[in-house]
């Protein structure tokens, strides 16, 4: 019957959200544990799956009396470093880091990375290239052999507001697809920034080379950066469903 199929449905997507949570945690507490030594700087990424690696990060501090320093790429970041009574750190003080650690949207084979699908792929650019290795930490669903097969919702690109338009157009012409502002939620206005920017959702056609695209894009006034993160990614950790890690 109708009411069957139905409790069927919950239960299916229940246990998929579960399963996705655990993945998270999986992926997050392997790359702590064999990324983080003491007297490090490390970067602290933004999203739901950071969320694992700073419990572990800071259960690994108080259990070991780690000296370690963080620096975040957003304020959500910077809420959960000091939440977490771990040292905050930002860099003005440490613009060298030892490893940076953050969640992405999509993964593919080259291990190139759509970010930005929660607003804040700009810090984070620049905190990942400020470190010697870049981790990176999802779930299976992350997991792509080509950008766009997992990932519907397309690359996020940080503009300045008043030139979100002409980018948007100049990217649809160049690229193909069309990159729509992203809105809040309660439609009552555009997302905006931790830097005070908007963020167009460009939706691609079709796989392209991301390398190239992603230096056009920049190069269009008004672009302050994209979500593609091309060559940045050292490793990925990916949390799967059976309850192992794959290393990428
Ligand atoms: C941030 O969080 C973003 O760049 C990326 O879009 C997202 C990943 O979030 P989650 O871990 O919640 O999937 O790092």
């Amino acid at each position: 019957s109708v009411d069957t199929r139905h409790v069927f449905l919950c239960r299916k997507r229940r246990y998929s959200t579960i399963m996705a949570e655990e993945a998270k945690k999986l992926a997050a507490y392997a790359a702590v544990d064999n990324h983080i030594q003491n007297n490090q700087v490390v970067g602290v990424g933004s999203g739901s799956t950071i969320v694992y690696a700073v419990d572990r990060l800071a259960e690994r501090v108080r259990q070991e009396k780690l000296n370690i320093v963080c620096v975040p790429t957003s304020f959500q970041a910077r809420q959960l470093i000091l939440q977490h009574g771990l040292s905050l750190s930002d860099l003005d003080r440490h613009p060298e880091l030892d490893v940076a650690i953050d969640g992405a949207d999509e993964v593919d084979s080259a291990l190139t990375l759509i970010k930005g699908g929660g607003g804040c792929l700009t810090q984070e650019k620049i905190v990942a290239g400020c470190a010697k290795h870049f981790i990176v930490i999802a779930d299976y669903r992350k997991d792509s052999k080509s950008l766009g097969q997992q990932w519907k919702k397309g690359v996020p690109v940080e503009v300045i507001p008043m030139a979100y338009v002409p980018v948007s157009r100049a990217i649809a012409r160049r690229f193909g697809g069309e990159a729509v502002l992203r809105m809040a939620v309660s439609k009552a206005g555009p997302v905006v920034t931790d830097n005070s920017n908007f963020i167009l959702d460009w939706k691609f056609e079709h796989a392209q080379n991301w390398k190239e695209v992603n230096t056009a894009i920049k190069m269009i006034p008004g672009v302050v950066e994209t979500g593609l993160f091309v060559g940045m990614a050292e490793k990925v950790y990916f949390g799967m469903e059976d309850g192992s890690v794959k290393v990428r």
